[in-house]
């Protein structure tokens, strides 16, 4: 197969630094990379995929966590808590966001990194904020990207949150080895959580705030596991897991993590572990190739130079949707 001429010439020496200083595992460069990633400048994008490419061969060698949950069910203190607990272990814990609404408010973690802030000035610790601008899909796929950043930086857990809510936990989890559901430990929410379906894409239930009322943490946890018993299962070797945590109390936040592990040492022995991420990668390169051919269709000249007039011909009935769409298309 014939490779991209842009392979095999040498870096520019401004690049070159972002490699040596990701490998080198320099957060200066670290973050100045990923910042180059989230760039849609056309300048950019090409230099942050040539950048990349030179990173790949260091990737993979992390565990791919995700977290998700309604706002104010305890995220960012469960992974201050949960990442503290990691670094003390000799982890080195990368945290990303993905969140739907920065796009509109700007970023609402970046509130977070203050907020998590034991954990954003350990220096065992990486902390980045949602990409800003641009769709869900954009700011997933940059993530996605910001992830293989700091494996190659030698982050060794990298934790990607996004809050509960609309289509950001599908796209979380199409990007992680394992996703996590955080839950508050009242009757209801669980059932909630079976409507949205998002259980079905959930790994590992975590019943945060147990400390408030543990009797009721205690039977929500039963409830959930008989529910979980009704559902089908993703993996027959795999049978969702229900820890009840305390992350302002900071317990149990142990047994979160050995279930973790325990779903790695499962899934790499039956091979699922591996056959996942092969999938997302497949599945990730044909968003790509949507996303491209969308935009190389809008951006086309005699595209651009017509759609408005069939548009109209097609709201009057004068041409019919498929004669337009197979006139544009015919343009590619
Ligand atoms: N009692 C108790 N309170 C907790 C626990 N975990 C979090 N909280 C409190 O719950 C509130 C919300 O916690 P956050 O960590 O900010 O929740 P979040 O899910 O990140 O919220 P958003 O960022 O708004 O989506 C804070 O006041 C926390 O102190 C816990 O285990 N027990
Ligand atoms: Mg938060």
């Amino acid at each position: 197969m014939k490779r991209a001429e842009a392979d095999l010439t040498p870096l520019d020496a401004a690049d070159q630094d972002l490699v040596d200083g990701v490998l080198a595992r320099r957060t200066r460069q670290l973050a100045k990379t990923i910042t180059l990633v989230e760039s849609s400048r056309v300048d950019h994008q090409r230099r942050a995929q040539r950048v990349l490419e030179r990173l790949l061969p260091h990737t993979g060698n992390s565990i791919r966590v995700g977290i998700s949950g309604v706002p104010g069910v305890g995220k960012s203190t469960f992974i201050e808590t949960l990442g503290l607990h990691l670094i003390a272990r000799g982890h080195r814990v990368a945290v990303l966001a993905v969140d739907p609404s920065s796009s509109v408010s700007g970023g609402s973690i970046l509130g977070d990194k203050t907020r998590m802030e034991r954990l954003s000035q350990n220096p065992g610790a990486f902390i980045r904020p949602s990409p800003t601008g641009g769709s869900l899909g954009g700011v997933a796929e940059k993530t996605r990207e910001a992830m293989l950043v700091c494996e190659a930086a030698g982050f060794d857990v990298v934790i990607v949150e996004t809050v509960g809510v609309g289509q950001s936990e599908t796209a979380v989890a199409g990007m992680v080895d394992v996703f996590a559901l955080l839950l508050l430990p009242n009757a209801g929410d669980e059932l909630q959580a079976i409507k949205k379906g998002i259980m079905e894409i959930a790994d590992v239930l975590v019943i945060n705030k147990s400390d408030i009322d543990p009797h009721a943490a205690a039977l929500a946890r039963s409830h959930l596991r008989s529910a979980l018993g009704m559902l089908r299962r993703a993996s027959p070797n795999w049978q969702v897991p229900v820890v009840a945590v305390s992350s302002l109390k900071e317990e149990r936040i142990a047994d979160f993590w050995r279930e973790i592990e325990r779903y790695r040492v499962t899934m790499s022995a039956s091979g699922e572990f591996a056959a996942k991420r092969r999938q997302q990668a497949v599945a990730w390169m044909w968003t790509l190739i949507d996303t491209g051919l969308r935009s190389r269709f809008r951006e086309h000249p005699r595209v651009r130079g017509e759609l408005d007039e069939l548009r109209r011909a097609v709201e009057h009935g004068t041409t019919t949707p498929a004669a337009a769409a197979h006139r544009l298309l015919g343009y590619l």
